[in-house]
């Protein structure tokens, strides 16, 4: 009677038992990093001292910071390149595509396990793959053969019924989910899809899915493997990668939902989160200044081509200015090739590369208090990089529909033949660099950007600090960390990037850590949700922050913490939250005796009042803790 989830966590268990909750570790199949996360987790694969990695597949790809405006960009990339051949890892070049999109395509596995250096690394999910998103650090150790560490997951189950009506796409589906949960609803949780309903879903739209039970907060979202997922595989010439898999009939989940694709109609997002969900109907007729079309979630080809479909014989708006990412080369080629391209350049889309680009605010910012609609997973504040702009969330469909009209409209209006899959896809990896069987005469080169990691203290006894911050619920690393041209470029430069930490919401927060030498942040609900940056962890520390103090934590960025050295510290109280005011002296003590879900005594030293905080951690955790972050620890060890 297991899931889908816990079948393939039994075959990868190597500690712990899978009891709700309780720390278990498992064995990583294949690792995947990109470019802006992937810098920091091959710097710390050498600092490890690992000459080859030990994974079954590795690939590094370079898909966020390819706006090459000064070297610092391309000299990451060539960095990641050489670091790459160096440890026997696959290289995926600039131009070949987005990270998710192409590790679909190309690498990944039913049944296997994936652990990726951003968050939607389970877009992968789509094809019956185990896959879940990480900070850089706890990538480079699986990348070294150490086991994966995670709270087993509870199983969310998300049957569905009917099949989807014309203008209406499995984005739909996600939002629809993400309107029933909120972006806390799958924290602790892995969604499991079953039903007729999935019969009816392509392995692309399958991942459509997958990829944002990331804004769910979910561990990962996983689909069966059945005929289906054969059939893709097939397509992709790896028919021998193929196994099939599902739950069992009985199999008991924590919480079951159904949603009934026959009554589903075309959602929208609204700002600034991706749970602010409503029907398109309800919105329709809302004046429009962008469309941006693409991204891990919605670029695969059958996605592109209904776009064209729609697009077909008509102008853009001149209102409305309309992006074309494709995800992958891929995709591109064979859009070329069935002259969708040229459909699409004739309605007067403007076609970027196949990367992330304007999903992480490189290039595209719109203009002053914009709507702009985009097939994103994400529309967090600020992320465009324009901070007066209004973000929807929405299908390729709608949006293709709404930029020939100007307004928000609902695609089940256009007249368009849906798109089918085609009968196979034009795979070849010539733009993947394969690992070397010798590596010993490869010379890893470090342009003038890429500077050493910075270490951290072992943690003291006693931390008695000023709060330095005091935040809401929902903080998304994007605010802690922000993305987008200007600041990418420093994603191997800690000194550098640590300056923009909290940019958005208290500009001078860098400049108060420096004046008060380091500090604590007080948070509330789901502290650090969104991306798996770590850069949102290891830039506060370098800033002297020694404890975030939040009602709960998202679970990649309380890993990230706890990898880097902070405590993440969890109200017993919740209501001890309103009492403690910027620029109160907390301390903490005993912090040498922390032991696995301690309690620890936080006394308010201006207030004079006195909290009892937790910490959820494994005893891994704590060791990681007392050294000072994962990566002093592991030097420990090796000595
Ligand atoms: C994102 O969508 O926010 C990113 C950029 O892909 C991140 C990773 C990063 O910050 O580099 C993610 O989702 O993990
Ligand atoms: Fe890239 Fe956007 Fe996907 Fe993140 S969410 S991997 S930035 S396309």
């Amino acid at each position: 009677m297991p899931t889908l989830c816990e079948k393939i966590i039994q075959q990868h268990l190597m500690e712990g038992t899978m009891e709700k909750g309780s720390s278990i570790a498992i064995h990583i199949d294949q690792t995947l990093t990109q470019d802006a996360t992937g810098t920091l987790a091959y710097l710390q694969l050498e600092a490890m001292g690992i000459d080859r990695v030990k994974t079954e597949v590795s690939v590094s790809y370079v898909d966020h910071n390819t706006l090459q405006n000064g070297f610092e960009n391309a000299d990451d990339h060539k960095y990641l390149q050489t670091v790459a051949q160096k440890h026997g890892v696959y290289f995926s070049r600039p131009g070949n595509g987005i990270c998710h999109q192409v590790h679909l395509e190309r690498f990944a596995c039913p049944g296997k396990t994936l652990l990726g250096s951003d968050s939607h690394t389970p877009t992968a999910g789509g094809i019956g793959c185990l896959a879940i998103g990480a900070g850089g650090l706890d990538v480079a150790c699986a990348m070294a053969g150490l086991p994966f560490s995670l709270p087993m997951p509870k199983v969310i189950n998300i049957q569905l019924t009917g099949a989807l009506k014309h203008g209406v796409s499995s984005k739909d589906i996600i939002l629809k989910v993400l309107q029933l949960l909120s972006v806390k609803g799958g924290v602790g949780s892995v969604i499991e899809y079953s039903g007729e309903g999935v019969k009816t879903l392509r392995v692309p739209q399958r991942a459509t899915i997958a990829n944002m039970g990331a804004e769910l907060g979910a561990t990962s979202s996983l689909f069966p493997s059945d005929e289906i997922t054969y059939d893709f595989l097939k397509k992709q010439g790896r028919a021998d990668a193929y196994i099939p898999l599902q739950a069992d009939e009985d199999a008991v989940y924590d919480a079951v939902y159904t949603i009934d694709l026959n009554e589903l109609e075309p959602m929208i997002a609204m700002p600034h989160s991706p749970d602010r969900v409503m029907t398109v109907k309800e919105a329709a007729g809302m004046k429009i200044d962008q469309c941006c079309i693409g991204s891990c979630t919605n670029s695969s080809y059958q996605d592109m081509m209904n776009v064209a479909e729609i697009l077909n014989g008509h102008m853009v708006h001149e209102d409305v200015s309309l992006t074309i990412s494709p995800g992958s080369r891929q995709v591109l080629m064979m859009l070329s090739n069935a002259g969708a391209l040229g459909t699409m350049i004739q309605s007067g889309a403007r076609i970027l590369e196949s990367t992330c680009g304007p999903c992480i605010g490189m290039g595209q910012s719109p203009i002053s208090n914009a709507v702009s609609l985009r097939t994103f997973n994400r529309n967090f504040y600020g992320r465009s990089g324009t901070l007066s702009a209004n973000v929807c969330l929405v299908s390729p469909e709608t949006a293709a529909y709404s930029a020939l009209k100007g307004y928000l409209a609902d695609p089940r209006q256009a007249s368009y033949n849906a798109v089918q899959e085609p009968d196979s896809f034009l795979y070849n990896d010539d733009f993947i660099i394969k690992p070397l069987p010798d590596t010993s005469s490869v010379k890893v080169v470090r342009g003038p950007n890429i500077k050493e990691l910075p270490k951290q203290e072992p943690l003291a006894d006693i931390i008695r600090k000023k709060v330095l911050l005091k935040v809401a619920d929902n903080i998304t690393t994007d605010h802690i960390m922000p993305a987008g041209a200007k600041v990418l470029p420093y994603r191997s430069n800690i000194e550098k990037i640590s300056q923009f930490v909290f940019e958005n919401v208290k500009p001078n927060f860098a400049d108060i850590c420096r004046k008060e030498n380091g500090g604590i942040i007080v948070a509330g609900e789901n502290y650090g949700q969104g991306s798996s940056r770590e850069h949102a962890a290891l830039a506060p520390m370098y800033l002297g922050i020694k404890a975030v103090l939040a009602k709960s934590f998202a679970r990649i960025h309380h890993a990230n913490l706890i990898n880097f050295g902070i405590l993440p510290i969890s109200f017993v109280n919740a209501d001890d939250y309103d009492d403690i005011d910027e620029m109160d002296e907390l301390e903490l003590s005993d912090l040498r005796s922390l032991t696995p879900h301690c309690r620890i005594c936080v006394q308010n030293k201006t207030k004079h009042h006195t909290y009892i905080g937790t910490c959820a951690l494994s005893a891994f955790d704590v060791d990681k803790l007392m050294a000072g972050g994962t990566l002093q620890y592991i030097k420990t060890k090796q000595k």
